[in-house]
Order: C-alpha cells, then sequence, then structure tokens
C-alpha cells in the first residue's frame, strides 16, 4: 500500500481539523477585510464583520465569490498580496470572455507543491519513479503543477508539456517513463498513436497514470488501463483555488480526497445558493484557508459532486468528492431534459465495436431541438457490411433513449474523423447558442 505524505495532517481526527480550519478562517478573514477593498467591499454589503466568523460554522455568512468576480477585477485586482511579493501568476481562458488571472507568494508555491506531493504519494509515486508530464507548460496550471510536485517527492521529472504525440510515445519508451500526467482525453490520444506506431504497451515501463483537467467516466478510465497497461488515477483542480492537486484519489479509487486543511469544501444548490446536507449532490464551493496571494471566500466552481465524509479504507480522514460528472455550466438542457456529457459518454464506452471519441451536437430546427452524437468506430468496421453498422446504430439509439430519456440521432463515423485533443476535450458543439 501506498504511504503518505503528511499523515499527522492526512489521518487528522475530523475534531482537530474542523478547529484548524476554524482557526485559518479566521485569520484569513481578518486579513483580506484589512487589505484588500474588493473583500472589505462585499463583506459589508453582505453585512459580516470579521468579528462575525468565529469558526467553521460561520462559513456561511459569507458572501459568494464568482468567476465574474476575478474577471471584473482583471487583471489582479483580487490579489490580497501587492505585487513585489507575487512571484508567479497562471491564467485559464474560458470559452468566453477574458482571461482568470490568479497568482502566487513563494509560500503558495510551496503550498501547491505539498498539496502536489501529497496526491501523487497517495496513489504510490515515489523518488524511483520517472513522471512524464505532458500537461501543458505555460500559463496553465497542469504542466508546472504536476512538475513541481514530482519534483518535491524527489521523482525524476520530463517536462515534455503537451503535443507532438509521435515525440510523447518515442520519449515514453527510450526515458522508460513509470508514471504518465495528462489529460483523459490526451492519454487516449498517445495509446492511438502507439498503435499506429505499433508501439506495444510491453515496450513502455509505465505503472501510473495521473489524469485531470476534465471530466471522464469509470468506463473511459477501463479503457486508458487497459490500452497502456497502467493503473489510471483521478486528479482535480482549478487554478482559481491553486491548480491540480485540490484533491485527488488514492489507492482505493473510491473518491478524491480534498486537501481540507487548505481549502474548505462545501456543497450548495446552484440555484437558491442553499447549503446542502452531507450525501447530497450539488455544486462544490471553495475557500482557501492558507494562501497568501489569492485567498478565495466560498468560490462557486460550477462543478457537480457529491462529499464523503467517511474515513477511507486508505486510512485517511480527510472529506472526499465523488468524481465530477460535470460542470452546472455544462449541462445541456434538451427538449427540457437535464443531460451531461459524461452520460452520453458512459452509453458509448460500453460498446466493443466503438472508439472512445465521439462528439455531441445539439441543433435547433423548427423550434424543436435535436441532438446528434457522432461516435467514431473501431478501425476496420467501417468496411463491414451496411446492414451490421444500422444495427449498431440502432442499438445505441435505443440504449441512449432509455438512459437519457430523450431520443437522439446516433452517427457512426470513420476511424480518426473526430480532432483529437492535447489538452482538455471538447465534446459539444451547441449550435442553439449561436441564435440567443
Ligand atoms: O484544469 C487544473 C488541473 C490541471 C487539474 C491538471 C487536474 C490536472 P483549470 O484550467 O482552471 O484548472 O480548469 C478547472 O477543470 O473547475 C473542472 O471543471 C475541470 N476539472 C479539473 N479537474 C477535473 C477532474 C485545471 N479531475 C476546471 N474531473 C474545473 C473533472 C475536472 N473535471
Amino acid at each position: 500500500m501506498a504511504g503518505y505524505w503528511n499523515a499527522d495532517i492526512e489521518t487528522m481526527d475530523l475534531e482537530a481539523l474542523k478547529k484548524l480550519q476554524g482557526e485559518r478562517l479566521k485569520a484569513t478573514i481578518e486579513r483580506v477585510y484589512r487589505n484588500v477593498p474588493y473583500y472589505a467591499e462585499k463583506m459589508k454589503r453582505a453585512g459580516v464583520t470579521p468579528d462575525d466568523i468565529n469558526g467553521v460554522e460561520d462559513l456561511k455568512k459569507l458572501p459568494f465569490t464568482y468567476k465574474t468576480d476575478l474577471r471584473d477585477n482583471y487583471p489582479f485586482g483580487t490579489f490580497a498580496v501587492p505585487m513585489d511579493q507575487v512571484v508567479r501568476v497562471h491564467a485559464s481562458s474560458g470559452t468566453t470572455g477574458k482571461m482568470t488571472v490568479v497568482g502566487y507568494t513563494e509560500n503558495d508555491i510551496h503550498t501547491w507543491s505539498e498539496c502536489m506531493a501529497r496526491s501523487l504519494t497517495n496513489v504510490g509515486v515515489t523518488s524511483k519513479d520517472i513522471v512524464h508530464v505532458a500537461y501543458g507548460y505555460g500559463l496553465f496550471t497542469g504542466g508546472l503543477g504536476l512538475h513541481y510536485g514530482a519534483e518535491r517527492v524527489g521523482a525524476t521529472v520530463i517536462p515534455v508539456s503537451g503535443g507532438n504525440t509521435r515525440r510523447q510515445v518515442e520519449l515514453l519508451r527510450d526515458f522508460k517513463a513509470t508514471v504518465l500526467c495528462c489529460t483523459p482525453s490526451y492519454a487516449l490520444y498517445i495509446a492511438d498513436e502507439m498503435a499506429e506506431m505499433g508501439v506495444k504497451k510491453e515496450e513502455l515501463c509505465l505503472r501510473l497514470g495521473i489524469f485531470g483537467a476534465e471530466p471522464w467516466t469509470e468506463e473511459m478510465r477501463q479503457q486508458i488501463e487497459e490500452r497502456l497497461g497502467l493503473k489510471a488515477y483521478d486528479i482535480y483542480g482549478l487554478s482559481e483555488i491553486i491548480g491540480p492537486g485540490v484533491a485527488m484519489e488514492c489507492e482505493e479509487k473510491n473518491g478524491l480526497h480534498i486537501m481540507a486543511d487548505h481549502f474548505i469544501p462545501e456543497i450548495i444548490d446552484p440555484v437558491t445558493e442553499e447549503v446542502l446536507p452531507p450525501g447530497s449532490k450539488g455544486e462544490l464551493v471553495f475557500t482557501c484557508i492558507t494562501k497568501e496571494a489569492l485567498p478565495l471566500i466560498r468560490y462557486r466552481t460550477r462543478d457537480l459532486t457529491i462529499l464523503d465524509w467517511h474515513k477511507c479504507a486508505c486510512g485517511r480522514t480527510s472529506p472526499r468528492m465523488f468524481k465530477v460528472t460535470g460542470r452546472s455550466d455544462d449541462m445541456l438542457i434538451i427538449r427540457g431534459v437535464n443531460v451531461f456529457p459524461s452520460q452520453v459518454e458512459s452509453v458509448l464506452l460500453k460498446y466493443s465495436e466503438v472508439e472512445p471519441h465521439y462528439m455531441i451536437i445539439v441543433d435547433r430546427k423548427d423550434n424543436l431541438d435535436i441532438m446528434e452524437i457522432q461516435i467514431e468506430v473501431t478501425n476496420g468496421l467501417f468496411s463491414d457490411e451496411v446492414r451490421k453498422l444500422e444495427a449498431l446504430e440502432r442499438r445505441i439509439r435505443e440504449d441512449i433513449e432509455s438512459t437519457l430519456g430523450i431520443s437522439a440521432k446516433v452517427r457512426l463515423v470513420e476511424h480518426k474523423t473526430i480532432q483529437r485533443s492535447e489538452g482538455k476535450a471538447k465534446r459539444v458543439i451547441d449550435r442553439r447558442q449561436l441564435f440567443k
């Protein structure tokens, strides 16, 4: 079994954890109220002062922070320290509008690599490992986040970044990497490229995969594990909170351990903004209690999940979040029915005749929403009889209809028709938005 990076914190009694969170929360609120006009204003409007915050139970008195708050104060207006204390910035681009810019002090970078070192140790990465980082380096937090964490555990880091997939395969083979870090969709792209180059998984030394930055299903996990010959684990994070390493699975694969001594999680109803009782599915909200440059308070992630506060079989007591199934703003409403791309993926990947490359296209014709799902068939299958392909299309269509409760057009397409992704995959084209 993998060990702990910081056993005292990771197996801490829950009462002690809550006490620590309360103390850190109070100190954070006092600091931001004093130093950042933006936060002071927001709290005054909500009618709260730092004296009202004495423990985690007072969290609900504080106002939420939204992505738009960061955009409105672009680029550095929400930073809680002067720029001479900021040693790095990252940024994430949304689908619309300006970038969201985040900053780090030297201590923040230290906290981040501590979270990443814990995450990697959760699944057994040690100083003996060779870690191939194929997340993008640059403004995206994936590359440098994994990089610093792997260095912190003393592993050998290969900082490849994304792209040039053929070269990735050659490097994986020649440098004998034991750990692969990239988005799950890029892991599949690498597997495809290996097949094309005639490189067998047995020629590589991979034993672990650290995959995240986008939602992925258990079915996808099975495919990746099988095709790359490794154990695949889920890592979660967002730049606004720190980057990758906000939460990470352990070997139990039964939820992602949240680094709750740094970030307090809550689950709320995304519409009423009410805090939901333990075990409810809702939107994840985080409050940073150790960050210096950007300590976001009750940040609305838009990610949908469930929290589990029971002790894990691995011995860790930290709360776990279930795999993120989607974002509240990713949800498609098709003829009044809520549909998440992950539900579609779960259905598609049950079929061995198709590849895990698909695209959901939503359109509106004569005031009616229509959904088309394009999915690649396995190489060679397209030359099969038309009747066989039609039967497969029909089976998938019926399955989608009974699982999702709405009908969809299923279109099988040839191998390599759907655009591959080197980072976060784009799975949905919603043409209805063009008419909004
Ligand atoms: O994606 C940080 C990251 C890098 C996480 C590498 C894991 C690995 P952003 O670009 O700010 O940061 O995007 C954050 O990506 O709110 C989720 O919607 C989604 N996301 C991240 N990890 C997961 C995951 C990075 N494991 C947004 N499962 C988040 C599902 C994820 N969604």
